[in-house]
């Protein structure tokens, strides 16, 4: 796969992507990362980007032509049909979905605003979609882009061996992970679950399938609503989501009794 990243920065880009996982991709040739910087495609001695909003205010606006210049330069260079996403928090919101669907293109375009934004002819003229990586304020589009490449990269066939088997894959997807152990099996009086020693890999499996359920509806029970589980997930979803409203039940009597003796809550 080939990306390209419209970027004031473009040292923010290169000097990121050498690390890890996206690095050992770029070195198999598995996927490569390419920047076009807007400020190349000035004429003016102060090479300049920026100007004045319209109707005031404080702050500067990414001016049209470089910046439209550069996005058609980076462009011509990727495969015809690769979509072209300007990144802001005004953008879909990007999840796992979106990830699948960008790493199946053979090009993508990503585009990194700064400043206040960017005339917003240039995201009409020049971007197809634009994507959030969250409900916060950056300084400007180059972490929403790595984090896009990265999410993206690490779904391209071949970057990850065994770290990511399509089994495990299958029975967990949707869902938070599990917890994770390594040596030593006490760690400052903390010790490992024992169902991890026991080498009963069909009892680790549910241990694990019911860890990532519970930890699912305990803290982001909104993954779970109109979430499609094999049945065995959903039998032990039902288990947890008992044992969770009988917990509740519970602590409802109990505040309810210490009521009844005019205790204050
Ligand atoms: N998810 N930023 C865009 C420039 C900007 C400012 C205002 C349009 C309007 C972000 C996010 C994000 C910072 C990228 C500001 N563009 N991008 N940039 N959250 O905060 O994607």
């Amino acid at each position: 796969m080939k990306i390209e990243v419209v970027t004031l920065f473009p040292r923010m880009i290169a000097g990121t992507l050498e690390f890890g996982v996206i690095g050992r991709a770029i070195a198999r040739g598995l996927l490569s990362v390419s920047t076009e910087d807007p400020r190349a495609h000035t004429s003016d001695v102060h090479r300049t980007v920026d100007d004045r909003p319209y109707g005031g205010g404080p702050g500067m606006v990414m001016k049209p032509e470089p910046l439209l210049a550069a996005i058609r330069t980076a462009h011509a260079r990727l495969p015809p049909g690769s979509p072209r996403v300007y990144l802001s928090a005004q953008g879909v919101p990007l999840g796992q979905r979106e990830a699948q669907e960008l790493a199946g293109l053979p090009g993508l375009l990503l585009i990194a605003g700064r400043y206040e934004g960017v005339d917003e002819r240039v995201i009409e003229l020049g971007a197809d979609r634009e994507l959030s990586i969250g409900d916060y304020v950056l300084s400007g589009g180059e972490l929403p882009a790595l984090t896009v490449i990265d999410a993206v990269a690490r779904l391209l066939p071949g970057v990850l061996g065994d770290e990511r088997s399509s089994v495990e894959e299958s029975f967990v997807q949707g869902l938070l992970d599990w917890p994770h152990y390594t040596r030593p099996e006490i760690f400052e009086g903390k010790a490992v679950p024992a169902v991890l020693l026991s080498g009963d890999h069909a009892d680790i499996r549910r241990w694990r399938l019911e860890q990532a359920l519970a930890r699912t509806a305990a803290r982001r029970p909104e993954l779970l609503r109109g979430a499609q589980l094999p049945d065995e997930a959903q039998r032990l979803l039902e288990k947890i989501q008992t044992r969770g409203s009988a917990r509740a039940d519970a602590a409802a009597a109990v505040a309810a009794s210490s009521d009844d003796r005019g205790e204050r809550k």
